[in-house]
């Protein structure tokens, strides 16, 4: 790929911006990012998140290894000031299911073994155990699990800012408040995009990182690619009791849910429930996209409350019963079995897509858009995970990392208001 050739990025969020960041500084001068949302981060993006859950551990070596290299890159300057490395406490309360235990335990042998967390693990056996890694906590918890000290979380929104910041100083164009109506061709070959307010984008090369929402672009990638949301909120601390937690761990009960260390500047904790997530399926069950309306992403359901609550119960009760702020569903992109997807598009040239987050991508963010730019230059994707595939997700996938079976929340929000018209 010649560095002049002009390159379109659709979606600036964390795919966008990694792509755009990279291959800038690789040296291509003809980068431009179209943008939906009118400001960065963007609105709907999954990134644009108080914080999201930075570790290593996965039950897979491939994605372990990549993301002790995206934790390197955490440290250092440009992401270094948005990443904490406070820990994480990862457990089960005694009601998990089996296979949330057996989850757990093949996540810690996973990491056991490797060198890089050689005296960072320490079992949690009992509750003294979390007093000794985490003294703040004045629940019960009678959890067992393990305390790695090699993780922590990111600052999402800002960290996606300081990049935007960063592609912006190389030179890359940003289109903000530019909505893609379609893809461009000239026979199969993708020429760039055009926009619902009627601008066209040339392109030699158009990469499609449009995160949850990629199939109302790409229809082609529906089968393999599905927006599915996660529950979270905050809870508004006082500054003395966001100071007494100061330092507290990333938290995750794996069958109730996870919390973050309170935010420095707003006091805001962020909780999320466990569960495997809310597909929003078009009416003709084609694909699964975010809702259009954002009040439909702007409410938890109330069993996902209630396992908060639980959560907070049982680890910080003093919480349990506060208000919760800033209820939403986070739309990430989950493929089959959660590999992303970074490859040509089939059946047409100069179109890549990069998908699939499935809501563990944005540890990646530092180092995601080399992926991209190899693809790009090399014409192909080497790693057969991360190709496009043509199988069709029936739409309850068992995920070993999720509790629960997932549903449709168009289909739930449906039933409510029938409820409350009643
Ligand atoms: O990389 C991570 O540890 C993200 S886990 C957070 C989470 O809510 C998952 O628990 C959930 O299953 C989904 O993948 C969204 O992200």
């Amino acid at each position: 790929m010649q560095r002049d050739a002009s390159i379109l990025i659709l979606g600036g969020g964390t795919f966008g911006l990694s792509t755009a960041y990279h291959l800038a500084r690789a040296g291509y001068t003809k980068i431009t990012v179209v943008e939906k949302s009118a400001t960065v981060p963007p609105e709907q993006s999954a990134g644009n998140d108080l914080n999201k859950i930075i570790r290593a551990e996965y039950e897979d070596p491939f994605y372990a290894d990549l993301a002790l290299e995206a934790i390197e890159q955490w440290r250092k300057p440009l992401f270094g000031p948005y990443y904490r490395e406070v820990g994480y406490l990862l457990a089960t309360s005694p009601a998990a299911e089996e296979k949330t235990k057996a989850t757990l335990q093949r996540s810690l042998r996973s990491i056991s073994q490797h060198p890089a967390w050689e005296s960072k693990i320490r079992p949690i056996e009992k509750r003294s155990d979390i007093s000794d890694v985490a003294p703040a906590f004045t629940g019960a918890m009678p959890w067992t699990g393990y305390f790695n000290s090699l993780a922590g979380y990111a600052h999402s929104a800002d960290a996606l800012t300081a990049l935007y910041s960063a592609c912006c100083a190389l030179g890359v164009q940003i289109e903000l408040g530019e909505t893609i109506e379609h893809l461009r061709y000239e026979g199969s070959c993708c020429i760039g995009a055009s926009t619902k307010s009627g601008k066209q984008f040339d392109a030699t090369a158009t990469i499609v990182t449009l995160g949850a929402s990629v199939s109302a672009v790409l229809p082609s990638i529906a089968p393999q690619i599905k927006a599915v949301g996660f529950p979270l909120a905050h809870i508004q601390l006082s500054p003395e009791e966001a100071k007494r937690l100061r330092g507290l761990p990333v938290t995750y009960a794996r069958d109730l849910g996870f919390f973050f260390e309170p935010d420095h500047r707003t006091h805001l904790l962020k909780v999320c429930s466990a569960g495997a997530g809310y597909t929003w399926f078009n009416a003709s069950e084609t694909m699964s996209v975010p809702p259009a309306e954002p009040e439909d992403s702007a409410f938890i359901m109330d069993s996902d409350e209630a396992k908060m609550r639980e959560l907070l119960r049982q680890s910080l009760p003093e919480l349990a019963d506060r208000p919760l702020l800033d209820k939403r569903i986070c739309w990430c992109a989950d493929s089959l079995d959660t590999d992303f997807v970074i490859d040509y598009v089939p059946g047409s040239e100069g179109l890549i897509v990069v998908s699939g987050d499935s809501g563990h991508a944005f540890k990646m963010l530092p180092i995601a858009g080399q992926w991209v730019k190899k693809v790009l230059e090399e014409g192909r994707q080497d790693v057969p995970r991360w190709r496009w595939k043509e199988v069709e997700m029936q739409g309850n996938e068992s995920v070993s990392w999720r509790v629960g079976t997932r549903k449709d929340l168009r289909e739930l929000t449906q039933q409510r208001t029938v409820i409350s018209k009643l």
